[in-house]
């Protein structure tokens, strides 16, 4: 089942997630929505709280086949180091692409969507993805990272395209 997206600037955006206690068959069955409504989009990540879910479950894939579908349950990034640039671009932001600045190179914990711990090495696109969604999780967006005066010109902007 396809979901809807929220989009910015919604305060949903902004209420942060509740880890999952249990991952049972109603977490699975959100989980399978999610990787349908991503590759949808399209997009390579989706963050439950873009559906209007809030609690800490993401999805993501960044092959260019569907091949490397990612569920990622109550995830916490255990080390990061290094910086890189990347433009990066968000669902919940149509049309809208800008540099941030993340941590290159990032291990992560997670739950899978069978409820088994795992960890994951991840840098570049996979590794920007990861810090992207959790972020959403958080109530952060892409966005946030940008100075006051880009943001400023995007909230003019988007209330320009909402006329
Ligand atoms: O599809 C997406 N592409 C993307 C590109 C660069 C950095 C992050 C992303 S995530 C985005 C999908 C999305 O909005 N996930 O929350
Ligand atoms: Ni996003």
């Amino acid at each position: 089942m396809l979901l809807p997206i929220l989009h910015y600037p919604d305060k949903r955006l902004r209420i942060k997630a509740a880890p999952i206690a249990k991952v049972d068959d109603s977490i699975r069955s959100l989980v399978k929505d999610m990787f349908e409504t991503m590759y949808e989009a399209p997009g390579i990540g989706l963050a439950a709280t873009q559906v209007n879910c809030h609690i800490r479950l993401i999805v993501i894939d960044t092959s260019d086949d569907k091949s490397q579908p990612l569920c990622l349950i109550n995830p916490h990034i255990i080390e990061k180091d290094g910086e890189l640039e990347w433009s990066e671009g968000c669902l919940s932001v149509p049309n809208y692409y800008e540099c941030v600045t993340r941590a290159n190179h990032i291990k992560v914990k997670a739950l899978d969507q069978h409820g088994k711990a795992f960890e994951l090495e991840a840098q570049e696109l996979l590794g920007v993805c990861i810090q992207h969604e959790i972020d959403h999780l958080d109530g952060i967006l892409f966005v946030d990272h940008l100075s006051k005066l880009k943001q400023r010109r995007l909230l003019e902007k988007t209330r320009k395209a909402q006329q």
